[in-house]
């Protein structure tokens, strides 16, 4: 029997930089999970009919979303949910199964890096057809929606087994259960070369895979393990938990510092790699070598053709605003189109789908290709052991080949996370009104040629997205960039990017190298009184 409960607006649910997301507790509370779906049901234009795609990442109240989204559908006319066992679905994998069976969207149950459980983060992001984050035009549209929900409407059922792999029924809709590993497995057999990645894995290479206790251990084990012949103990964390083990399932060397320990020690494996909670960001580093997600998209833009999937060359590339040029060096070397967006994987939809690129990448360990519309964690730890396979050089040796041909990039992020909203705000509003005179002015040790509110215009469908960040330009070409985050859930996280080119010297710390910018960014934004924080949060 369908139920239609009284409902009123519930504020705040305004998707951010990925979807909804909020404390886990919050989702829990009373029509809040419900206001919201039925909002994505107003603003995709009514789920009569369409077929979705339906999973997440694990973590805490994962399951009971699941049974609540499917009886939500099924009361609205949902003709078909193909729904991850368990609940179960990586982004990229989800992206997979939207395209290949060609349904309506999806929606994805994740708060990707954010720590999970109860005391932690739950988010739902909507997908569209082509398997990628929904456009802003879409989450404008299930926001406003959100301001005047009045009721909504689900099933009065029993929960499904989720756990039981097949095809079933919920009132009239059909609901397909499918293994989360198998379809996204053999797409990655299609785009590597799994022959020549066995063959290095035989040859004494050593690897390890960090899957944080989140949605990668499954997949990690199927495709490292069990298809291409590394040890088991090549996956570690491989258990995924509702609370990622208490961890912050973020892969970077400040979150994932076991796996950092352990490749910066002496009996350091060839290859260490680690992606997040939902299994779309990624990070690579080899013994002894931290690569930066930046770099890291150089150097496969530089290297894709070794991988069969991308021996025909890359259309164009395309990078987030914040990302270094590292990519841009390698696009202008190669002759390709390259593309700066604002931060946000849903921006390079658009660009994919044109086949104006192929390749994408942000400064957030996201990496990705047009084989979904997504950016995709083991993606990128497949290609990095593809790109060895075939050149068979140590990750360090790799790097430095890469910046004698190219130069080198130095590139830094500082965060200050959980900061005072009002502060963090008004900090970027008076950057903003300077924003015109800054030019040739000094800027503690450096002197400022550009500065700017980015604003992009999408070159597919013209779009406009203003005020996406500020960034500075200084003589010389260093870079700044400061924005908002979009993602936390605990007051605001004001994001510092810096970057500065080098042609010659490639072995200075990133912190030394950018010492200077560092001394502008502060002279500019005045971080330390303005948000009293005397350091970042995290470094990365
Ligand atoms: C999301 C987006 C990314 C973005 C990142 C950081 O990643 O998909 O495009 O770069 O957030 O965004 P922000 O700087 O606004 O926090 P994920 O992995 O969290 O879905």
């Amino acid at each position: 029997m369908i139920q239609t409960i009284p409902t009123t607006p519930i504020e705040g649910q305004k998707p951010g930089t990925s979807g909804l997301r909020k404390k886990t507790a919050q989702f829990r509370a009373l029509r809040y999970l419900e206001n919201f779906v039925q909002s994505i049901w107003t603003g995709i234009g009514g789920v009569a009919g369409k077929t979705l795609v339906l999973g997440g990442d694990g973590r805490a109240f994962n399951v009971d979303a699941t049974q609540t989204i499917l009886k939500m559908a099924a009361a609205s006319g949902a003709a078909k949910v193909i729904v991850g066992q368990n609940g179960l679905l990586s982004t990229p994998a989800a992206s997979n199964l939207i395209r290949t069976r060609g349904a309506d969207g999806g929606i994805i149950l994740s708060a990707s890096h954010n720590p999970g459980g109860d005391d932690g983060d739950f988010g739902v992001k909507y997908n569209t057809a082509n398997g990628g984050p929904a456009p802003e035009s879409v989450t404008n549209a299930i926001f406003k929606a959100s301001e005047a929900v009045t009721e909504y409407h689900i099933l009065d059922s029993a929960d499904l087994d989720l756990g039981a792999l097949g095809t079933t029924t919920l009132g009239d809709m059909t609901v397909e259960v499918v293994d989360p590993v198998a379809d996204y497995a053999t797409l990655m057999e299609q785009l590597f070369d799994f022959d020549a990645i066995r063959a290095l894995m035989t040859s004494g290479f050593t690897l390890r895979f960090d899957a944080m206790h989140a949605i990668t251990g499954p997949y990690a084990r199927e495709i490292l393990v069990n298809r291409l012949g590394a040890p088991e103990s090549a996956v570690m964390n491989a258990t995924p938990l509702p609370d990622f083990g208490g961890g912050h399932p973020d892969p970077n060397p400040v979150w994932a510092h076991e796996l950092m320990g352990l490749m910066m020690g002496d009996d350091a494996p060839d290859f260490g790699a680690a992606s997040d909670g939902d299994g779309d960001r990624n990070m690579i580093v080899g013994r002894g070598t931290y690569v930066t997600p930046s770099d890291s998209l150089a150097v496969i833009a530089a290297n894709a053709h070794v991988a069969p999937g991308y021996a025909r060359g890359l259309a164009g590339v395309a990078r987030s605003m914040p990302t270094s040029a590292a990519l841009d060096r390698v696009a202008q070397a190669r002759d390709l189109p390259c593309y700066a967006t604002p931060t946000g994987w849903k921006f390079f939809g658009n660009l994919l789908d044109a086949g104006r690129a192929t390749l994408c990448g942000e400064e957030s360990a996201g990496t990705g290709s047009d084989h979904v519309r997504e950016k995709d964690g083991l993606w990128a730890v497949l290609m990095w052991l593809n790109i060895l396979a075939a050149k068979r050089l140590s990750v360090a040796e790799v790097m430095a080949a890469h910046w004698a041909e190219f130069g080198r990039n130095y590139y830094s992020r500082h965060d200050y996370e959980g900061v005072d909203k009002t502060a963090a705000e008004s900090l970027i509003a008076d950057l903003r009104a300077q924003l015109d005179k800054l030019a040739d002015l000094p800027a503690g040790p450096l002197v400022v040629s550009e500065a700017e509110d980015f604003s992009y215009t999408d070159p597919v469908d013209g779009s406009v997205t203003a005020a996406q960040g500020i960034q500075i330009m200084f003589e010389g070409g260093a870079r700044l960039v400061l924005r908002l985050s979009g993602t936390g859930t605990d007051g605001a996280t004001l994001r510092v990017y810096m970057e500065n080119f080098e042609s010659a010297d490639f072995g200075m710390d990133p912190q030394a190298a950018l010492v200077d910018v560092i001394a502008a960014a502060e002279a500019l934004a005045g971080i330390k009184t303005r948000l009293g924080r005397e350091t970042p949060d995290v470094v990365t």
